[in-house]
């Protein structure tokens, strides 16, 4: 062994593994890109999915559960999947800025790949119905936010109009682009497990999210990747159910803000994607969403955002209906430190605060 690599071997100084490259260029062939687009990139992608067995074991009979935890993405959402793409067309078509309606996700991501693709980015948020951290990244990457007095529908309205009338492209999921990106998370799913789940659960807004993955599933399948298609089971706050109850919502309200949508612009394509999947949607109470949230915390060590929850809130309200010996995944798509708000006053744990600093008292708290 020469000196070097004694001492690589000493330090386990291995190199790391060959870097993901992203998405796009992780699934190009599978993408409307070509030798002349420029792809703006952040790595996004290649999130781990990973298996909760907290929740297998409410559930038992032999099923598996895995979480796709989307959280880790460059902006903390599964957002950016999509934004690579729809930015990296955007800059191909030579546009210079870049406008969407946001709950506050879809605003941190535009934000971040248009600053880097050299973009102006406008985003319009309803005012006061933002997470914390959401806003925070809007405007640490650098957008031009437009607070509305109004819900994210009534911002949505707006942008769609801007845009047809302004030069000015609209990212919002109303983008096929962004569609595109997004179903990159289904090809991870087939790829890391072999065959397509069972069953995929999945939290809906303006269900973009449930449509590509649909797309996704339905484009491995028929490339012989996966000899079955998963039943897409979505999943919307009681308060915000417009897929659910078939009506326009025109005050949704919901703890998980994210998905606090009463119109949702893909809702033909997401009762698609449940017809032709043998799926089935379902709302969950705020209470089932943090009760899950908790779970995920405090049990798995998987810090997700309250809407996210809403997919294992609704996988373990249909926990009667799941076929033994099942293979699940529930989509976290969003950061829990996107909301801490929700997290600090949502959450179990024992805080003794006002303590004099001294060992004694210390250790008498801890109960020594
Ligand atoms: C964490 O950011 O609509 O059903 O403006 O942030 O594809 O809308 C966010 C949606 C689920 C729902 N989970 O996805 C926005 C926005 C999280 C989200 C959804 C959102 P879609």
């Amino acid at each position: 062994m020469s000196l070097i690599e004694k001492i690589k071997d000493r330090f386990d100084l291995s190199p790391i593994k060959p870097k993901w490259p992203g998405l796009i260029e992780n699934y190009k062939k599978w993408l409307p890109v070509n030798a002349n687009t420029p792809i703006i990139t952040l790595k996004e992608g290649g999130t781990p999915l990973i298996r909760v067995g907290s929740i297998e074991k409410r559930i038992g009979r032999g099923i598996r559960v895995y979480v796709k935890y989307d959280g880790l993405n460059p902006t903390g959402s599964f957002k950016d999947r999509g934004m690579t793409m729809a930015i990296s067309k955007a800059k191909e078509d030579g546009c210079e800025a870049v406008i969407c309606a946001s709950t506050g996700n879809t605003s941190a991501s535009a934000a971040a790949y248009a600053r880097r693709g050299g973009m102006r980015a406008f985003v319009l948020i309803p005012d006061g119905y933002v997470a914390q951290g959401k806003l925070a990244q809007a405007l640490v990457y650098g957008a031009e936010v437009l607070a509305i007095k109004g819900n994210f529908d009534k911002a949505l309205d707006i942008v769609r109009e801007i845009a047809e009338k302004y030069p000015i492209t609209l990212v919002n999921s109303v983008n096929p682009y962004r569609i595109q990106g997004q179903k990159t998370s289904a090809f991870e799913i087939v790829d890391a497990l072999g065959e397509a789940p069972d069953w995929l659960c999945i939290p809906m807004g303006n269900a973009g999210n449930i449509t590509a993955y649909w797309m996704g599933f339905q484009e491995y399948f028929k490339a012989g990747h996966s000899t079955i298609l998963p039943k897409m089971m979505g999943f919307q706050a009681k308060g915000s159910a417009p897929l659910i109850l078939n009506a326009i919502v025109k005050e949704p309200e919901t703890i998980a803000t994210a998905i606090r949508i009463g119109n949702p612009v893909n809702r033909e394509k997401a009762m698609i994607a449940k017809e032709e999947s043998k799926g089935s949607f379902l709302a969950v109470t705020d209470e089932e969403i943090i009760n899950a949230y908790k779970i995920l915390g405090k049990e798995e060590g998987i810090f997700c955002e309250p809407a996210s929850a809403a997919s294992v809130a609704g996988l373990l309200k249909r926990k009667q209906e799941i076929p033994n010996k099942s293979t699940i995944v529930c989509v976290l798509t969003g950061n829990g430190l996107k909301d801490p708000d929700c997290a600090i006053t949502n959450n179990d744990a024992v805080f003794h605060s006002d303590l004099d600093a001294n060992l004694k008292t210390v250790a008498k708290t801890m109960g020594f």
